[in-house]
């Protein structure tokens, strides 16, 4: 039985019985070692091993014994029965078929002796193993531990059951065998058994795997990476506009001799060296340079004085 039928039936129990009887069950919690094995099919059980469990019960039940010294109280289907863990295996009642019991015995037998038996007749397959029945027994050669046939719901005295103490889980058939002492119980807390999901034959196939899950939110935008390499030269830009007149250069070198030029105007005939006279006062004349003034007398009543001025031709 998988997980999931494990869970179905432990949701149809409670719908079954979690009205008023409920109110009477009772849970004892158990602790424990093992002790012996007898051609056990589990190889990771050994003794000294812990043992942990749990079993329930429902102190309202009848007494199906009309003996008045023996006390056999069954139980239907239900909360009831009991769960045994020893590592990784879990013996477990299987609570839809019922058949969980408590057996009191007081003052039986002679010598006389009491007991109290657990006993769970019906359990689910343990790793795919078969369990036959699983009981947890106390003797008690005084006769003290009980004084009538009642179903307790105190945690059994341990102290009190000096002559026996066995729990025991036996393979269908009685093939194998796992035993072991009880240390410790106590009455729990919840006074619940909850049903054990593992253990309980082998395991199934892995499951498809799940959709894939929705995006998640953008993270933080990241530190500023370092500066890239330099990219390639880009295309040359359009003509600037046209910069300022430069300063003027130098003169140039001087240029060829120029043709002859045409015939100048008729000139005055006369020599280099040659003088003329001009009234004082007139412009020089041209090509001729000024020598000095010159005082002529050139009447005498009443005498008068002609200045002229005197030219050279060069
Ligand atoms: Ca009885
Ligand atoms: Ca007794």
């Amino acid at each position: 039985m998988d997980r999931r039928h494990v869970a179905i039936l432990v949701a149809a129990l409670a719908l079954l019985f979690g009205g008023s009887a409920s109110a009477q069950n009772v849970t004892f919690r158990f602790s424990g070692q093992v002790t012996e094995l007898f051609a056990s099919p589990f190889p990771d059980i050994a003794p000294g091993a812990d043992i942990q469990g749990c079993y329930t019960f429902n102190a309202g039940t009848q007494d199906f014994n009309g003996a008045p010294e023996v006390g056999e109280y069954i139980h239907d289907a239900g909360p009831f029965g009991m769960v045994v863990r020893i590592g990784a295996n879990a013996f477990q009642t299987n609570r839809l078929l019922g058949g969980f019991r408590i057996v009191t015995v007081n003052n039986i037998g002679e010598p006389a002796m009491d007991d109290y038996l657990v006993h769970s007749q019906l359990n689910l397959m343990t790793r795919g193993t078969l369990v036959g029945n699983m009981t947890w027994q106390l003797d008690d050669t005084t006769a003290n531990a009980l004084n009538n046939d009642a179903l307790f719901t105190g945690a059994p005295v341990l102290s009190s059951w000096q002559a026996g103490n066995a729990l025991t889980i036996e393979g269908a058939g009685g093939f194998w065998l796992v035993r072991g002492v009880v240390t410790n119980v106590v009455r729990d807390a919840d006074d619940s058994c909850e049903p054990a999901a593992e253990s309980n034959g082998t395991q199934g196939a892995t499951g498809a795997t799940g959709a894939t899950g929705a995006t998640g939110a953008t993270g933080a935008t990241g530190a500023t990476g370092p500066a890239g390499a330099a990219g390639p030269a880009g295309p040359a830009g359009p003509a600037g506009a046209q910069g300022a007149a430069g300063p003027q250069g130098p003169m140039g070198p001087a240029g060829p001799r120029g043709e002859t030029g045409p015939q100048g105007p008729k000139g005055d005939g006369l020599p280099a060296g040659a003088l003329v006279f001009m009234p004082a006062g007139s412009p020089a004349p041209s090509g001729f340079t000024f020598v000095q003034h010159v005082d002529v007398e050139h009447s005498n009543s009443p005498r008068r004085t002609l200045r002229l001025d005197v030219y050279r031709k060069k």
